[in-house]
């Protein structure tokens, strides 16, 4: 008999040899040089290796597929902008090994569902479309003709488009997202969830109404001249590691930075640029001024004391407070400051979990500098609150005026390489009417003005079979979305789900009724079609769209671009339906631009524009204080402190990423930067809440989360204890995702609240 769903969706549970060491508090250095290197001789030709390398994110080259840090504007290290996880995401990309009929032929679904999440992705590169029929125990092979006919044929056949869910990862570049979501949209639907609902969203949703934009407002430029950074929940050395160089050079001119994490996590304690040969020498840049050691989900308490010590400064001198800019740029003063009057800062400190001492290092250097920014990333957006964390930071930083001026702003630091720019250009289901409007009298149908499935909401409607095709643009779904066991049973539930990926991952295990895998070439790869080797685009976390041109020959010949895959598909399926010619846009790229350029606002001499070496920024109201809100300001909010609380034996546990891992994708074992070495199954532990419990270093335990009256349970993980304060714990995603409830979620905006789950642990 084969394995459930859920049997296939978890990670196997096993141990393997857990080692453990002192944390470094220095990151990149030697090591990361010499961890890249290793990294690109395991997998790839070494020639191969040297000259992507020199090839990443120089102008003219491709895009980093690691993570969506800009590049710098002028000059740009003669070695890449490389870091090591960058160097990683390549290696992984770029590896020799591709897997096709034979291998699939050789191991059934259930086999491969055995493997860890580490050695599936070891197996290698997909290198034809793979089909499983219904009731099979293994993948065949399908020609690429069959494979859009079959994704039409069902697609054709449900009784409403509603019916189907267009799921993006944030890889996906605008030429391919803009086709995708075009398609969707003419077939009829705007079911697009993506990997941003369960990432930015909060961000997306608090930005937009505070300040009129979805996006940050500072550039490069900014980072260097601010007198402040305060970066908060995010781990830049692991997942942007490139942000470190800027913060140094902002550290050079002057600038102070603030950490506020419940983790001393390495790099924001010391940096040494890989790419400064003195650096290496003297040991490296102290990064943090001040380190805050915030308790998991103490944020909006933390920002309200600090709000709450600024007014009484104000009230008191009375200079404190940029009020002109409240006056001619903002909504909402009067409201906000009398509702924050309501807290009392003991009160809120206290929640923070913070000292009297470090708070006070924070005031003094947020009171007398008002060249502001705020850098912030999952530690703030995966919370039930998640959308007020950022609204009172926000409140924070229109106190000081630090808006829409040189040096200060806002700065969500995206994830994926391109899920800005997948937002911009329409992956939305929710997209804005004025959107929609220039879809229509582009195109001449009336797309619907339904809003459609987020992640949550499209997993809710599998598991209840209203939707019942699942078609994913990148990603591994099953493995990135919460409660793991309801989510399999969900995706089992659909007659038909489509994978366009580059590499094996437990999505393509936990499948429907039927199922697809369309491998697809990645970012480093060549891209031939009739009219030469394509270029594409990409906007990075700043709002600078940029080329990018694979430089590697295909690892097979059988793979095609996600441009050509999303046109066949779009072609086997609306077929005479539609006055579009999707295969002419497959031919040449710059066609799918010229009509970007005319849906989109800021996308104007589109083709003209990307080839500019640095590429170009995209208008950004916040950036110069206009702001497209409801009331044409910017708009001061009001926020609760959240109400949850911890029962004596809970624990509220955040779940991250280690070192060696993008997302789902497992690069490796260790966690270099914590200590951890060849162990994922492992929970931080505070030594107090350790000894209360009577629990040892690397003692075995059982993880159990209650929700709203449902119990999940994850087994065996060992006890290391950890600099993380009282009542918080910390495991790695995806394996605690089965214990997250898809019914915790950021209010409004619907992101699973992975950072905060309350636990109980079982010995
Ligand atoms: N190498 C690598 N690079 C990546 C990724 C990857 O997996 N690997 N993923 C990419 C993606 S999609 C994303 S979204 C980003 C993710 O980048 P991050 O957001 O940096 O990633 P996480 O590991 O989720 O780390 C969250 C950080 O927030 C802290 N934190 C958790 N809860 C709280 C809290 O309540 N308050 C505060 N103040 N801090 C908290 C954690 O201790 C941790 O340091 O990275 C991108 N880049
Ligand atoms: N508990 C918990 N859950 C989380 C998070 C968390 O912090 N905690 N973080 C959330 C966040 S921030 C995110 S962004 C999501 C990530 O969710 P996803 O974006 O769905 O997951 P990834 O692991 O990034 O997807 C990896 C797969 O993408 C495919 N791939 C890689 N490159 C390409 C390409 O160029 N083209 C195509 N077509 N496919 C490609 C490969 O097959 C690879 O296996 O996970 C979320 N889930
Ligand atoms: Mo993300």
């Amino acid at each position: 008999m084969s394995s459930s769903p859920k049997d296939k969706a978890q990670t196997p549970n096993n141990f393997s040899q857990l080692k453990l060491k002192t944390p470094p508090t220095n990151s990149v250095g030697f090591g990361a040089i010499k961890s890249s290197v290793n990294q690109v001789s395991k997998y790839m030709k070494l020639s191969d290796g040297v000259k992507l390398s020199l090839k990443i994110n120089q102008k003219g080259g491709f895009d980093c597929p690691g993570c969506a840090w800009p590049d710098p504007d002028d000059e740009r290290s003669s070695l890449g902008e490389y870091c090591e996880n960058g160097i990683k995401a390549i290696a992984e990309e770029a590896q020799n090994k591709t897997i096709g009929a034979d291998f699939f032929k050789t191991h059934s679904v259930d086999e491969l569902a055995k493997l860890s999440d580490f050695e599936i992705g070891k197996s290698g590169r997909l290198s034809e479309p793979m089909f499983l029929a219904e009731g099979a125990t293994h993948y065949q092979p399908i020609s690429w003709e069959d494979a859009f006919a079959k994704v039409g044929h069902h697609l054709n056949t449900l009784e409403s488009p509603d019916e189907a869910v267009f799921y993006t990862s944030g890889r996906t570049t605008n030429e391919a997202a803009f086709l995708y979501q075009l398609f969707v949209r003419a077939y009829g639907t705007a079911n697009l969830p993506d990997c941003s609902n369960m990432c930015h969203e909060a961000s997306g949703k608090a930005l937009s109404e505070t300040l009129g934009i979805g996006k940050g407002s500072v550039t490069l430029d900014d980072l260097y001249k601010a007198e402040v950074v305060m970066v908060i929940g995010q781990n830049p050395a692991t997942n942007h590691p490139r942000m470190l160089t800027a913060l140094e050079k902002c550290k050079q001119n002057g600038g102070k930075i603030i950490a506020v994490n419940p983790l001393p996590e390495a790099g924001l304690i010391k940096f040494t640029n890989p790419q400064n040969p003195l650096k290496l020498l003297t040991g490296g840049t102290k990064i943090a001024d001040v380190f805050v050691p915030i308790t998991i989900n103490g944020d909006v308490a933390f920002t309200k004391a600090i709000l709450l010590k600024l007014l009484e400064k104000e009230e008191a001198e009375g200079n404190v407070f940029d009020k002109d800019f409240i006056e001619s740029f903002t909504s909402g003063y009067e409201d906000f400051i009398s509702d924050l009057k309501r807290f009392d800062f003991e009160t809120c400190l206290k929640l923070s979990g913070v000292s009297k001492a470090v708070f006070n290092q924070v005031f003094d250097l947020l009171l007398h500098n008002d060249k502001i920014i705020i850098c912030w990333a999952m530690g703030l957006t995966q919370h039930e609150n998640a959308v007020d964390n950022i609204r009172e930071l926000v409140n924070l930083l229109l106190l000081k005026g630090s808006i829409g001026k040189e040096g200060s702003g806002t700065c969500p630091v995206r994830g994926h390489s391109n899920v800005q720019g997948d937002r911009t250009v329409g992956i939305w289901e929710a997209a804005p009417q004025a959107f929609l409007d220039k879809i229509e009298s582009k195109y001449n149908f009336k797309p619907t003005t339904k809003h459609g499935y987020s992640v949550i909401d499209a997993i809710k409607a599998m598991y209840e079979k209203k939707a019942k095709v699942f078609f994913g643009l990148g990603g591994n779904f099953i493995s990135a979305v919460p409660d793991t066991n309801y989510s399999a049973q969900a995706l089992a539930n659909c007659n038909l789900t489509v994978h366009v990926s580059t590499k094996l991952n437990r999505s393509h295990l936990v499948t429907g009724k039927e199922a697809l895998i369309l491998p697809c070439l990645g970012r480093t790869e060549k891209d031939y079609q009739k009219t030469g080797v394509q270029v594409q685009s990409v906007e990075n976390s700043m709002g600078v769209v940029s080329s990018t041109k694979g430089i590697l020959e295909p690892c097979s010949n059988t793979i095609i671009s996600e441009v050509a895959v999303v046109c066949g598909v779009a072609n086997a399926t609306l077929k005479d339906n539609t006055k579009i010619d999707w295969l002419a846009y497959k031919d040449d790229y710059s066609l799918v631009r010229n009509d970007i350029a005319e849906v989109v606002d800021g996308f104007k001499d589109y083709n003209t524009k990307l080839k500019q070496p640095s590429g170009f920024y995209l208008p950004n109201g916040a950036r110069v204080r206009q702001f497209k809100t409801k009331t044409g300001k910017a708009n001061f909010t009001v926020n609760k402190l959240p109400e949850w609380k911890l029962k004596d034996n809970e624990l509220v546990m955040m779940t991250i990423r280690s070192h060696d891992q993008f997302n789902t994708t497992i690069y490796g074992l260790n966690d270099r930067y914590r200590g951890i070495f060849n162990e994922r199954r492992i929970i931080f532990m505070n030594r107090t809440d350790m000894k209360e419990r009577h629990l040892k270093e690397r003692q075995v335990v059982n993880l159990k989360s209650e929700f709203n009256g449902v119990t999940r349970k994850a087994n065996n993980f060992k006890v290391v204890g950890y600099d993380i304060p009282k009542n918080c714990c910390a495991t790695y995603f995806p394996e605690t995702n089965v214990l997250v409830s898809l019914d915790s979620f950021a209010h409004t905006a619907k992101t699973p609240a992975s950072k905060s789950i309350i636990i109980t642990i079982e010995s």
